[in-house]
């Protein structure tokens, strides 16, 4: 492993201090499953690690019926994936959450981390995307926050700017006459990275559908949405071949690539398949 500066930061304006002092190869450190591994694959040049567990406050959770839930920045994939309210009230999230490495990765792996890595196949990203996720970023001048679909700029890349540092994310409220689903598709069950996720998060009013967000994963630089697979799918009872016909549009919005996992033609279809199943999921909360 190359050697790099351990460094040890107690508040967010420390952290955020050293990022701008010690200057570009300085990252900071959560759960490390993405930068430790970075490090040793020798993927990253990395001077500096800036420890954030000392900090206070990041590991709360916290959930109100107006403003949904909202976890903090060290908050690991493992402790919300078994907490009750997101067994109960975001199944899309879980789903995601006990699909993410194994449970030795889920125990030291951060959500947040898992976003500002910045993958395409994410495995959080699609369904915080489709719930309307929004990221909350400290600097020392400035506190902001972001809708999630927002924050991505490229693979790898995202709007955060030198010093800032990701506090937490908010989810909205799950409403009672909502729907949601998260389906992975990989080349085995467990340890595997993504070849295709969808996310879908619908709410129903008298029997039509008044809102839809779906979310595609590692079919594009960043996860994607299928704005016009959803306008054709708001304002319908959702039947079959609606649904079907709303899939098919979403296989054309992806913009995948072929690699080492899958072709790009293959992933295409896989986005047909999972979304008419994603949608059909999320409507099983109504059944
Ligand atoms: C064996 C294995 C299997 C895996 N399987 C999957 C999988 O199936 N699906 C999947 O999606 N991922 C998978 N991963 C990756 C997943 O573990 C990571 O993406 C993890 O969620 C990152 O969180 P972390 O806390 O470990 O982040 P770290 O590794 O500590 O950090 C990741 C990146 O985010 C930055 N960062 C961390 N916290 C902040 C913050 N608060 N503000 C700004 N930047 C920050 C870091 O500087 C770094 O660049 C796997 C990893 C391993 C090792």
């Amino acid at each position: 492993m190359r050697r790099f500066e351990y460094h040890r930061a107690e508040t967010l304006e420390h952290a955020s201090r050293l990022l701008v002092e010690l200057g570009d190869d300085s990252f900071l450190f959560a759960g490390g499953t993405d930068l430790l591994v970075e490090i040793r694959e020798r993927l990253r040049r990395v001077r500096n690690v800036i420890d954030i567990k000392p900090i206070p406050g990041l590991s709360d959770i916290t959930y109100d019926e107006a403003r949904g839930l909202t976890f903090g920045a060290l908050v690991t994939v493992g402790r919300l994936e078994r907490l009750p309210l997101v067994c109960q009230r975001y199944p899309n999230l879980r789903a995601a959450f006990a699909s993410l490495g194994s449970i030795q990765v889920r125990n030291r792996a951060t959500v947040v981390g898992n976003i500002c890595r910045a993958s395409p196949s994410a495995d959080t990203i699609p369904p915080l995307i489709a719930d309307g996720a929004f990221v909350h970023i400290y600097s020392r001048t400035n506190m902001r926050v972001v809708p999630l679909a927002e924050f991505f700029t490229g693979p790898g890349k995202s709007v955060l700017a030198k010093g800032e540092i990701v506090t937490g994310i908010t989810v909205p409220p799950a409403l009672d006459n909502s729907g949601k689903a998260y389906l992975k598709h990989g080349r085995r069950k467990a340890m595997e990275l993504s070849t295709v996720g969808v996310a879908v998060s619908l709410t129903m009013e008298d029997g039509l559908c008044n809102d839809i967000r779906i979310a595609l994963g590692a079919v594009g630089a960043t996860v994607l949405r299928a704005p016009e697979a959803e306008a054709m799918l708001r304002g319908t009872a959702l039947d079959a071949a609606t649904i079907k016909n709303a899939a098919n549009k979403a296989m054309e919005e992806c913009t995948p690539i072929s690699n080492v996992r899958a072709s790009a033609d293959y992933r295409r279809d896989m986005v047909g398949v999972l979304t008419g199943r994603a949608i059909k999921q999320a409507l099983e909360a109504f059944a």
